[in-house]
């Protein structure tokens, strides 16, 4: 009976998203489905074409805490994010590359495509880089997004 509950409430509520920045951030996809949210059309890795949802990285940055547009210079100049997948992928972005101020980069962290919930090798959360030719950032299965400064 507890465990028939605890799986009902961590299909809908668990955290599938940590983020550590200036404000630390534990989300759940519903807590997702609050953020201002994006589509994108984009061709996967397959050539596949599909509408992309979810919520643009910077949004989430945002709310942790970061400084985007004309704060975001000085020694945040150093800083970078680095995204870590289930399966140990690591791939970083400089906070530049998120800033819609510095150019037109738009990076969506997504939950859903064609309406369909991101599942097993892609999901839950995948990064979709619509101007980035080559697929390697396009990371599957989010799991953390960490604001990081260069040490020396
Ligand atoms: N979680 C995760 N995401 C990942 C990778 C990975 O190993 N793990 N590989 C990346 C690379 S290098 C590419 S080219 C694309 C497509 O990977 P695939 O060719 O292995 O399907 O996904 C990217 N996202
Ligand atoms: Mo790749």
């Amino acid at each position: 009976m507890y465990e028939a509950d605890m799986s009902s409430a961590t299909a809908t509520e668990s955290v599938v998203l940590t983020v550590t920045g200036p404000i630390a951030l534990n989300l759940t996809l519903s807590d997702l489905s609050r953020f201002l949210r994006q589509s994108v059309r984009a061709k996967d890795e397959l050539g596949k074409e599909s509408v992309f949802k979810g919520v643009r990285l910077t949004e989430i940055l945002l709310a942790a805490g970061v400084k985007f547009g004309k704060e975001l210079r000085g020694k945040w100049l150093a800083d970078y994010l680095l995204v870590e997948t289930e399966d140990g992928y690591r791939v970083v972005f400089a906070l530049p590359e998120l800033d819609p101020t510095f150019g037109e980069v738009d990076i969506l962290l997504a939950d859903r495509r064609d309406s369909e919930p991101l599942e097993g090798r892609e999901g839950t959360l995948r990064l979709i880089i619509p101007g980035e030719k080559r697929y390697a950032r396009w990371a599957r299965r989010v799991v953390s997004l960490q604001i990081r400064s260069v040490k020396e």
